[in-house]
């Protein structure tokens, strides 16, 4: 047993493999100019001081051994997947599926749509392309979860309130045990992060737990 000093109180890792590092989203389209995020008027910049210590936490799942799952938000090309009402969302210059400059956006395949080099998945590692903001509407992971016996999850990636808080809230209605890393997860409104921090960890982790990189890495060394 694995005991993480975390709020509201200590989390609990039985066995190791149950557990996996879920990172949301860190793709290009929300990470860089000319992408999605950026289309929809927000400050990418705000996202990336997130990589280094998501980097060496991603580092500890890999030279351990852990499972460790990517998603990306992305639509088909011919956006079959893609409501109408998600398309017209924004008022942007650009929408989904539109030629951006780092391709077309939010479109799988795309270049833009690619996670950044510094987290890009090797292989072993899970990829799951979701439509939608949660990871697990109209996705394999659930049974890819299932299939491997894994029950604790640790959330990570952009943005928190957004894909990061959504898949959180569907995973703990499924009856995972969901810890966020606080300093592992970004939006483009500071407030925002700290509010869903606060928000998860409420009423005594009516979504789960919160903790650092840091932690984690002492408490499973
Ligand atoms: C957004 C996401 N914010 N990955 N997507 O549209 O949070």
């Amino acid at each position: 047993m694995f005991r993480i000093p975390a709020l509201p109180y200590d989390y609990e890792v039985p066995n190791l493999s149950q557990l996996a590092l879920v990172i949301i989203d860190m793709q290009r389209d929300f990470l860089e100019p000319g992408g999605f995020g950026e289309i929809l008027g927000n400050d990418v910049a705000q996202l990336g001081s997130i990589v280094p210590t998501l980097k060496g936490l991603l580092n500890f799942f890999r030279q351990n051994g852990l499972t460790v799952i990517h998603t990306l938000e992305c639509h088909q090309p011919d956006l079959s997947d893609c409501p109408i009402s998600k398309r017209k969302r924004g008022k942007g210059s650009l929408t989904i599926g539109d030629e951006g400059p780092m391709g077309r956006i939010l479109i799988r395949g795309e270049a833009g749509n690619a996670i950044i080099p510094d987290l890009a998945p090797i292989e072993g590692e899970i990829v799951i392309h979701k439509p939608g903001k949660g990871a697990f509407y109209a996705t394999e992971l659930q049974d890819s979860l299932q299939k491997r016996g894994i029950t604790h999850l640790f959330f990570t990636g952009v943005t928190t309130e957004v894909c990061v808080q959504t898949t959180m809230r569907e995973a703990n209605d499924r009856g995972y045990e969901c810890l966020m890393v606080e300093d592992c997860t970004a939006s483009y409104f500071p407030h925002f992060k700290q509010s869903t921090l606060d928000m998860v960890r409420a009423q005594g982790g009516i979504v789960g737990w919160t903790t650092s990189a840091q932690e984690i890495q002492k408490a499973l060394s």
